[in-house]
Formats: C-alpha cells, sequence, structure tokens
C-alpha cells in the first residue's frame, strides 16, 4: 500500500461568509497527512447548475443546513475512497460521478462530492510537497500555466441578490487593463483596487451616501439609478490618481437571469423604473461601452436567451468580454452549446457549479481551445479557503473575480494570488 493512500475522510458542517452552513471535508493519509477543503454557495445560482444538496429541515438553519450532504460523505463516499491513491485525481472524480450516478448529482449533492475532490488533490500536494497551483499544473498538464497570472477584477459596487441596496445590476467591477503582466504587477493591481475602493468609499460618503458593504465586500448603497454606480466609480478612480481606459475599464456582472420575466421575455430594471427586450438592452450595452469605457458584460442576457445572447456576441464580442456564467454553469455540455452557436468569448469557472476539479479542468480546457477567455470565480457565499487562487494560476486564467477588497473571506483570495506572484517571480 502506497504511503500517499486515503486512510479516512471526515466531513463536517461550517458557516460560510453569510453564516449559512456549508461543507469542510478532511482527508488524511496512511502516512498522517492530512488536508482540508470547504466549498462556496451562490445567490444567484443558475438553474443549470449542480445540485446543492441542503437538509430542508426548517428547525435548522432555516431548512440550509447540510447534515445530508455531510452524512454522504462520512458513510458513503469516505468507505469507497478508503485505501485509495489520493494522487489519481481524476479515478477519484470518476468515482465520485459513478456513485453519485444523477446528472445534476442531486443523490450525494455537488456541494458533498467537490468538498471531497477538493480536500483530495490539496492532500495529494501535501503529500508530494508541492504548492497546490503546482500540483494542479502537474496533474493536468499545464505546463506553463504560471508564466501568465491572471487579471484580479474587483467587484466594488454590490446589487442585486448579494445586498439589500436597490441596485438591480449585480456587481460594477474595476478590470485592470494592462495586457502584459509582469512580475510584480498583480500586487500593483491590487494595491490599485484598494486604493480606488477606498476613494470610492470617500466619494459616497462626501455625497451622504452609506458605505456598509455587501455579501462580496463592495460598497451597497441605496442611489439613484444604475448609471450612477458607475458614475461614481469613475470618478473614485480619477480621485485616487488613475486613469480610466488606460488603467482600468468597468465590468459588469448584470445577473440578468434574476431580471429576467419569461412571460413578456423583458427584463425589468426596478431602479431605473426601465424594462427591456435582449434587443433594447443589447443596445443600452452598446451605448455604455463608449460612456463609462465598459469592457466586460457578464450574464448580460438570461441563461437560456440563446438567441439574444447570440446576438450579444456578434454586436460587441469583437470590443468587450461576453462572459457567460449562468449561461454556462462550468458545464462541458453547456460550453459545447456556446461554442456551436458563437455565444459569448470568456467563460466564468466556479468549480461548484459542476462539482469536481477534474470536471472543472475538463471544461477550462475545452474553452482554451475554442479561444474562449478564462474568468476564475468565487461565490457570493465563500469561505476563507484559498485553493481558487491556485486554481486560477495552475490553468492560466486570464482574469479572477474574488470580490472586493473587504471581507477576510475575499482579501485572503488577493493575498494567496499576491504570495503566488512572489513564489513565481521571487
Ligand atoms: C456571480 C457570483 C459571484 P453568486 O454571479 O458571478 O459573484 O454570484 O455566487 O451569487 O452566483
Ligand atoms: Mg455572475
Amino acid at each position: 500500500m502506497s504511503s500517499h493512500t486515503i486512510k479516512t475522510i471526515t466531513a463536517r458542517e461550517i458557516l460560510d461568509s453569510r453564516g449559512n452552513p456549508t461543507i469542510e471535508s478532511l482527508v488524511t493519509l496512511e502516512n498522517g497527512i492530512s488536508a482540508k477543503a470547504s466549498v462556496p454557495a451562490g445567490a444567484s445560482t443558475g438553474v443549470h447548475e449542480a445540485c446543492e444538496l441542503r437538509d430542508n429541515d426548517k428547525d435548522r438553519y432555516r431548512g440550509l443546513g447540510v447534515t445530508k450532504a455531510v452524512k454522504n460523505i462520512n458513510d458513503i463516499i469516505a468507505p469507497k475512497l478508503n485505501n485509495v491513491d489520493v494522487e489519481r485525481q481524476k479515478f477519484i472524480d470518476d468515482e465520485l460521478i459513478k456513485l453519485d450516478g444523477t446528472e445534476n448529482k442531486e443523490k450525494l449533492g455537488a456541494n458533498a462530492i467537490l468538498a471531497v475532490s477538493l480536500s483530495c488533490a490539496r492532500a495529494a500536494a501535501v503529500a508530494e510537497k508541492k504548492e497546490l497551483f503546482i500540483y494542479l499544473e502537474d496533474t493536468y498538464g499545464f505546463d506553463k500555466g504560471h508564466a501568465k497570472l491572471p487579471i484580479p477584477c474587483f467587484n466594488i459596487f454590490n446589487g442585486g441578490k448579494h445586498a439589500d441596496t436597490n441596485l438591480d445590476f449585480q456587481e460594477f467591477m474595476l478590470v485592470p487593463l494592462q495586457k502584459n503582466i509582469k512580475p510584480g504587477d498583480i500586487a500593483e493591481k491590487i494595491r490599485m483596487g484598494s486604493e480606488i475602493f477606498h476613494e470610492l468609499g470617500d466619494v459616497l460618503k462626501e455625497d451622504g451616501f452609506d458605505t456598509d458593504v455587501g455579501n462580496e465586500g463592495g460598497y451597497a448603497p441605496d442611489i439613484y439609478s444604475s448609471v450612477q454606480a458607475m458614475e461614481f466609480i469613475l470618478a473614485a478612480t480619477v480621485r485616487a490618481g488613475y486613469k480610466v481606459g488606460r488603467d482600468i475599464g468597468i465590468g459588469i456582472d448584470v445577473g440578468s437571469s434574476e431580471l429576467y420575466d419569461i412571460n413578456t421575455k423583458k427584463y425589468i430594471f426596478k431602479l431605473d423604473q426601465a424594462s427591456f427586450l435582449n434587443i433594447t438592452l443589447i443596445d443600452l450595452y452598446n451605448d455604455w461601452l463608449k460612456k463609462f469605457n465598459v469592457v466586460s458584460i457578464e450574464d448580460g442576457l438570461s441563461q437560456d436567451d440563446w438567441e439574444g445572447w447570440r446576438e450579444l456576441t456578434a454586436q460587441l464580442g469583437k470590443e468587450i468580454m461576453i462572459v457567460g456564467d449562468d449561461l454556462f454553469t462550468t458545464n462541458i455540455k453547456r460550453l459545447e452549446m456556446g461554442i456551436k452557436k458563437k455565444v459569448a468569448n470568456t467563460i466564468l469557472i466556479k468549480p461548484n457549479q459542476i462539482g469536481t476539479l477534474s470536471e472543472t479542468i475538463d471544461c477550462v480546457k475545452l474553452a482554451q481551445k475554442n479561444n474562449y477567455k478564462i474568468f476564475v470565480s468565487h461565490r457570493s457565499g465563500e469561505t476563507t479557503d484559498e485553493f481558487i487562487a491556485d486554481l486560477a494560476v495552475a490553468v492560466g486564467a486570464d482574469y479572477v473575480k474574488f470580490g472586493s477588497l473587504s471581507r477576510g473571506e475575499r482579501v485572503c483570495k488577493y493575498n494567496r494570488l499576491m504570495e503566488i506572484e512572489r513564489e513565481v517571480y521571487g
């Protein structure tokens, strides 16, 4: 028996950054090495995401408990993986998929499956005495992944389902504009993000708005219009000494599946007291590109509006990033459909949308083969696990979004990115 074989896997219920239950899994090897991983949870979850198994027991955590998923790890998954070599990640993930046996992982829960998948990878990295990102590069054949570190984007205005603000748009992000990232640049981008974030706080305060933060650490005041959020960001950028269009552009996650009314086929924006058909919404985005230096639009249209997405991509895809999140759900089948229909040019990658590390990587590889940009993302309910920072570096992601420049569960991932940068470049 190799010393890297799995001796035990145990799981427990912990809390995420919203104070809701989630899962932490602990893998212990025969040689005594152990490692943990925990999983995040979304709020604006796409309908095509893998199933997050919750107890639905109203007497515990308002139904959000995960004791069933925890039990699935302890009683079903752990015995199955006992004595398996932890470095056989692909085999482990295949076993997990087989053991569940459903299309969307509803039997064991994608949250249970992912916690095990990630904790195995981390234990294997420790066993091999490798940094996690290097272990992932080696395991999945991304030899030169860290030659290019991802550009961090910062969600400094939280709306939609991520805050109690009146803002319909879910996220307004700072997108650093530098093309060729040199050693040390990631830390500089994070410094720029932090400086603009704090300047934005001052701008809001001076105008009498509140500066409490939302789920992802960005400001969440009640404002007068969506456009005003962008005006504030641009003002803060200039005041912080940076240039819009040279140093930063704006990225928007519309989270539009949440705003779509299937009966009227319209997108309803309450704050702006407006509703749009997909075609008129595309016109609005077009207008914003120039006015506000918008360089990225995520989920600009609803998750099943393929025709609208095709038009959106045809009109704007040459100029800016058209990012599919709820549209693709890190699912290779949905991405294949998107490739065929010529939809989007960037894919958001969230491991918990699909449920195993290997399926996440397969999706990244298919996207890269078809020239989609890779945008690795946190969830709105996070833990302090930094796994996705290592993942992003390993796969050579183009961009990451880990939230704003506040809240521990967000900044720990930016801090890990800076640590990796130092590791890689000294
Ligand atoms: C998104 C994510 C992360 P949630 O829509 O991109 O910001 O939100 O985790 O709530 O789906
Ligand atoms: Mg999104």
